[in-house]
């Protein structure tokens, strides 16, 4: 069980655009610099470890279709938990990428009590410690699952039984000091069944109630340990649930000023929750950024063609630059970074499987970075837009956002100096024209 899990396999390399090596990248120099930081500190990438360690190939009409040695059934459960560490640890070096992210449960197996799951963890995380001290690799966040246990089936914290409530707490204490010990930039909070799927037994005033004093004592608890890292609640509209009450980046923002959240928590954006909802990733960035909520980001991408989080590994160059350029427009990633919350197709049955994947999906956020700096270089596309928005910088647009004008005096504007403003084109198919010049 414990040989490695890519033997044949050499960490993988930049080998520039014209590479037709499958294994290298072609975009992802890890080193170069752009706008004065490194590429990997522009991108900070992390690779998950639920999709690529945990989950074993199965749908709802099939068993898992993976082989991995340390699924292996009959075995100790702590032995398959080195086992699984020590491969992803390969995976992360192979890859040369500067992060992982973990759920407590992914990392180290629930014991038959509380005691023995707690000396599971503490023994996993003493392990992910030294792996990370010895590989350079560091935690981008880590999490609790709060939705895998049956106890869970009504929800964690929104659960009708306050007992329920109180494991959760249990439990996110736990990871949040677990993330806290290897140094975690950040700790993340996904609702996981935190929703309803028929409203017929539902109180949703409670249901939100429970939440919201949920997440104060999760700030509190990060202030109590002195936990630097951000905060992160995770939006996504359904699925498990018919409903989740961090439906949108919107939705979470109302909930966070609800209960007086604001400046505590951010967010974590992932571009299959986006579409699900019915936005644009690019438009959950933008609204992260407007409302200072930007966080951190999990990447991956859905299929048209699909209604549910597919979590397939991101390839569209059009959708990273836009991301991105959006990102960089806005300041870059703080704390955050890109974590492929993505998994293979269940037939990619191979190890090297995980590779390609990688390479591609960190290949494509990696030309992404590359046309948007060369977007906002130019700046023709930021200068198109501010010009749209000229009017408001001085004059009457100032004067307007600056309180100096009530309705009535707006009223008598129009009037006395006869104002007839003219339409102006948008625009959009120059727009459009504009960025596949860089794609
Ligand atoms: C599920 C979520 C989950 C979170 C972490 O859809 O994306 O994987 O990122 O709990
Ligand atoms: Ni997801
Ligand atoms: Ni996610």
């Amino acid at each position: 069980m414990s040989q490695p899990f890519l033997p044949d396999l050499a960490p993988i390399e930049y080998r520039g655009p014209e590479s037709t090596e499958p294994l290298a990248y072609r975009f992802y120099d890890a080193g170069r610099e752009l706008l004065g930081k490194t590429m990997a500190e522009h991108l900070r990438i992390a690779v998950c470890y639920w999709h690529s360690f945990c989950w074993p190939g199965s749908d709802v009409f099939g068993d898992g279709t993976f082989e991995r040695p340390w699924m292996g059934r009959g075995d100790p459960p702590l032995e398959l938990a080195e086992c699984k560490l020590a491969a992803a640890f390969e995976l992360f070096e192979k890859l040369g990428v500067p992060f992982f992210t973990f759920h407590d449960r992914d990392i180290a197996p629930e014991g038959a009590s509380p005691a023995e799951t707690r000396s599971n963890l503490d023994h996993m995380i003493a392990l992910a410690e030294a792996a990370m001290e010895r590989s350079g690799v560091g935690l981008l966040w880590g999490t609790a699952n709060l939705f895998g246990h049956p106890r869970y089936a009504a929800g964690a914290a929104t659960n009708p039984d306050p007992e329920v409530f109180a494991w959760a707490a249990h439990q996110v204490k736990q990871a949040l000091e677990a993330t806290h010990r290897l140094g975690g930039a950040n700790y993340v909070l996904w609702g996981g069944r935190e929703g309803y799927d028929t409203l017929l037994n539902t109180d949703m005033r409670r249901e939100i109630e429970q939440l919201g004093r949920f997440m104060q004592l999760v700030v509190e608890h990060k202030h109590k340990i002195g936990f630097a890292g951000t905060l992160l609640i995770e939006p996504k509209p359904m699925e498990p649930t018919k409903h989740q009450y961090d439906f949108d980046s919107a939705a979470v923002h109302a909930f966070l000023r609800k209960f007086g959240l604001e400046g505590e928590v951010k967010l974590n954006i992932e571009v299959n929750h986006a579409t699900l909802a019915g936005h644009s990733f690019q438009h959950e960035i933008e609204y992260a950024l407007a409302n200072d909520l930007f966080g951190s980001l999990d990447i991956n991408r859905g299929d048209p063609l699909l209604g549910w989080d597919t979590d397939q590994f991101p390839n569209s160059a059009e959708e990273s630059t836009l991301a991105l350029h959006s990102i960089l427009r806005g300041g870059g990633l703080a704390s955050g970074g890109f974590n492929f919350d993505a998994k293979l197709r269940r037939q990619s049955i191979d190890a090297e499987d995980l590779l390609h994947a990688h390479v591609g999906g960190i290949d494509t956020l990696a030309r992404g970075l590359l046309n948007a700096v060369r977007m906002l270089e130019d700046g023709e596309l930021d200068a198109l837009r501010e010009e749209r928005y000229a009017g408001w910088s001085a004059g009457l647009g100032k004067a307007i956002l600056a309180g100096e004008l009530d309705l009535a005096a707006l009223s008598r504007r129009v009037d006395e100096a006869g104002l007839e403003p003219e339409p102006v084109s948008g625009r959009q198919e120059q727009l459009e024209n504009l960025v596949n010049r860089y794609l």
